[in-house]
């Protein structure tokens, strides 16, 4: 099993922690997104998106992150991660779109104008980010308040996905800095499969 990723993409550093934590192997296939390797025909015939993650299991070539994770979960029955309990998958399944659909575009704006377009960033872009991300901070926190994980007592796949953006937001000193999402990020840190997928700085 391949994956295509980078330490630098919060889409990537999810599958990543899992992959650690649940002690898969695989190999390791870093796309230098800084000059470009994503949008080389070589990388364009694996993922028409240019984008990574990208895993590719055998006949299999998946992308989307949140895909990915599932489709580890399944193939390798991590019920710990992705519970099979209707109530309980449900909360991943909420979390996880959340995440995808409200946070990470919100993050996004912030990060990629902020840190990784510099001066041709769009400041309109950030401003709305950070906007955004007010409403979404207070939703999570009041969310954390009573509950030490996403969608139950321990770690789902749905803390990793959110995870790997609450650090992306470090990166612009835009990280919430709420007592319940600090705690809650606290315990996600000390995962080892988490610390992995981070970039060396
Ligand atoms: N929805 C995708 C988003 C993946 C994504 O945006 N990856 C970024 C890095 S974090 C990327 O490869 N960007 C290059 C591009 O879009 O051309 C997922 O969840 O995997």
């Amino acid at each position: 099993m391949i994956l295509f990723h980078s330490p630098i993409s919060q889409h990537s550093r999810r599958v990543v922690s899992l992959l650690e934590e649940a002690g898969i192997p695989y190999e390791s296939k870093i796309v230098d997104m800084m000059n470009g390797e994503y949008l080389t025909a070589s990388f364009l015939a694996i993922n028409p998106n240019h984008q990574v993650p990208t895993l590719v299991d055998g006949d299999i070539k998946i992308h989307e992150s949140n895909a990915i994770l599932r489709y580890l979960c399944h193939k390798y029955d991590l019920s710990q991660w992705y519970p099979s309990d209707l109530a309980a998958r449900a909360g991943v399944e909420q979390w996880l779109d959340w995440t995808q659909c409200r946070f990470s575009p919100t993050v996004v704006d912030i990060v990629l104008n902020k840190v990784f377009l510099q001066e041709k960033g769009d400041a309109k872009a950030i401003e709305r980010g950070l906007e955004q991300l007010t409403e979404l901070t207070d939703i999570l926190e009041q969310h954390l308040k009573d509950n030490d994980f996403l969608a139950g007592s321990a770690p789902t796949i749905a803390d990793l996905a959110l995870a790997s953006n609450v650090f992306h937001l470090g990166l612009a000193q835009a990280q919430p800095e709420t007592q319940n999402i600090n705690n809650w990020y606290g315990r996600i840190s000390e995962l080892k499969g988490f610390q992995t997928s981070l970039p060396k700085m």
